[in-house]
């Protein structure tokens, strides 16, 4: 069991605890590694972090990580403007972050709801298990990017799947009525962020048990698809260094938690 996770506190309790985590992130008790200078992919700290893990495949793995990357700092929904500044920062340009969908740098100052803007796109879908933008699944940056506020609007609440026609001002995006395919350099980033959330979220906290299937259409379910096609993606696309450097990112400064699937793909293919 986790240490964040007391058995007797109220939703009162985990929110004072959330806000605390957030004000103090030091007293988490899994303390993060300092920040490593130039690009540190996964790293020793990376292999201690997965100790309790190590040898598990399946169930007995997907509840290890559970234990492990629940030990987190959690964000408020306006603190995740700056977070994503930091972690989805343009490696070229450091006034500017890249765009999940379209690709695109933009100024993080262009942030906000207008036409032109990028914004706040939760890849889990936050209404396929209904957790809104309070403290918790709905602010966890491992699942949030930045966004164009039309593609994000077209992207909608959908499951991934492959089809559909081509999504305009979005190369290589493509959607139909009931699913988005994004572009190939993150698709594969795509999955990891789905499967992560799997893995986090396993309906403690007061929190919908988040997992994936093999559908699409499956509205607000606390289920995103298709896993198949999440799978095939995630081997297509396997982590590169913006992908890494966000994941420490997250780690060192944000939530000190990891995404297992970003450090270790292989455990994909051990728990699905
Ligand atoms: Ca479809
Ligand atoms: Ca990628
Ligand atoms: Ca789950």
């Amino acid at each position: 069991m986790s240490r964040s996770r007391g058995s007797a506190a109220g939703g009162i309790a985990l929110a004072a605890a959330a806000l605390l985590a957030v004000a103090a992130p030091t007293s988490v008790s899994a303390a993060p590694a300092p920040l490593s200078p130039g690009p540190a992919p996964a790293s020793a700290s990376a292999d201690t972090y997965y100790a309790p893990a190590e040898g598990k495949t399946g169930t007995a793995l997907k509840a290890a990580l559970n234990d492990i990357i629940s030990e987190q700092a959690r964000l408020s929904y306006s603190q995740v403007w700056d977070a994503l500044g930091d972690t989805d920062e343009d490696p070229s340009d450091p006034d500017n972050v890249i765009l999940l969908y379209t690709g695109r740098s933009q100024a993080k100052s262009e942030h906000g709801g207008d036409l032109g803007d990028w914004n706040r796109e939760h890849v889990w879908a936050k209404s396929h298990g209904d957790f809104g933008t309070s403290t918790g699944p709905g602010t966890d940056l491992h699942h949030l990017r930045p966004t164009d506020v039309r593609v994000n609007s077209i992207r909608g609440n959908k499951d991934f799947d492959n089809g559909g026609s081509a999504v305009s001002g979005a190369p290589g995006n493509y959607t139909d009525g009931d699913s988005f395919e994004p572009r190939d350099a993150v698709k594969g980033d795509v999955a990891r962020m789905i499967l992560y959330m799997a893995v986090r979220y396993e309906g403690e906290d007061g929190f919908a048990d988040l997992e994936p299937n093999d559908r699409v259409g499956n509205g607000s379910a606390p289920y995103h698809g298709r896993l198949g096609v999440l799978k095939q993606w995630h081997r297509e696309d396997p982590p590169d260094s913006f992908e890494r450097n966000r994941n420490e990112v997250i780690y060192n400064e944000y939530q000190y938690n990891r995404n297992p699937f970003i450090d270790r793909p292989e455990w994909v293919e051990a728990i699905w």
